[in-house]
């Protein structure tokens, strides 16, 4: 009995750091995923954890079986060597059990793949380019009308001169805790909306990787690839090109600001310049990726 509550304490202290660590945002030395703010995410994180589970009962069963084998039968206790080489029956058991714990796996997941893959009924449309190394972003349309929000997001200047090789400053966690995590200008979302996504690059592949939304998605030079989210929170997520392409690979992050509609509504409004005014002239010449 009292073995059974210290167990119970036990699992309850094991739960609340499991639950600590799988916060929104990734955090430093996380171990797990993150849970995320959207349904895609969650769903993902529960089949993640379910998977896990199995591997873990599995990995437990298969070692479990080898060190006892390995204990009771061995040499130095008279154990001899069988001398059978085939058994129909063990055969045919160890192919259709992991047959059926793979197609146990593949339902749920497919299940949230096809959902994954269904950009029906957004809202909103948001162009991402991948360059070496900054991401463009363009809103092409929000309720169904199209708008001329087109701007460069790129690494922050705090960050960009901490990284500079003799910039005297060793980059601190203390100092910035957003170091190499923060962005000029953030992709601002509004939140409770089928936003689509339509991912492309200019020059080599990226990846546009954001973990509190549940997925990634490559982002390849002539390919414009689909994905979507709904995020259910405001808050700003942060994430980082996930496909390695040059040098400042490293230096690449997005930032999305999610805002409650009105919120947003309110931004787009602010953002949204008439085509061909100087306003928008002077930020398209400043939204040339740089070479180098
Ligand atoms: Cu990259």
């Amino acid at each position: 009995m009292k073995a059974g509550r210290k167990l119970g304490q036990w699992a309850a202290a094991c739960g609340a750091l499991w639950a600590g660590v799988a916060a929104a945002n990734p955090e430093r030395w996380q171990l797990n995923m993150t849970t995320g703010v959207t349904q895609t995410a969650a769903e993902v994180h529960q089949l993640h954890m379910l998977i896990f589970g199995i591997c873990v009962a599995i990995g437990i069963i298969v070692f479990g079986a080898m060190f006892v084998a390995m204990v009771r039968f061995r040499k130095s206790k008279g154990a001899v060597a069988a001398t059978w080489s085939h058994n129909t029956l063990a055969e045919i058991i160890w192919t259709v059990v992991p047959i059926l714990i793979l197609v146990a796996m593949a339902i749920p997941a497919t299940k949230t793949l096809f959902k994954i893959d269904d950009v029906t009924g957004a809202e909103m449309t948001v162009k991402v380019t991948g360059y070496q190394w900054m991401w463009r972003y363009e809103i092409l349309n929000y309720k169904g009308e199209p708008t001329s929000v087109n701007f460069v997001s790129r690494l922050d200047g705090d960050s960009d001169r901490i990284r500079q090789l003799g910039s005297g400053e060793k980059p601190s966690l203390t100092d910035n805790p957003n170091y190499l995590l923060e962005v000029d200008k953030a992709l601002v979302l509004p939140t409770n909306t089928k936003i689509r996504f339509v991912i492309t690059a200019d020059d080599v592949i990226h990846a546009w990787w954001v973990p509190s939304l549940g997925w990634k998605q490559d982002a390849i030079p002539g390919i414009v690839n689909e994905a979507w989210t709904n995020i259910l929170e405001p808050g700003v997520y942060r994430g980082q090109c996930a496909e390695l392409c040059g040098k400042d690979h490293g230096f690449m992050p997005i930032v999305v600001k999610a805002v409650p509609r009105a919120e947003f509504e309110q931004w787009l409004a602010e953002a949204d310049m008439p085509k061909g005014s100087a306003a928008q002239t002077a930020q398209a010449s400043t939204i040339a990726p740089a070479k180098g």
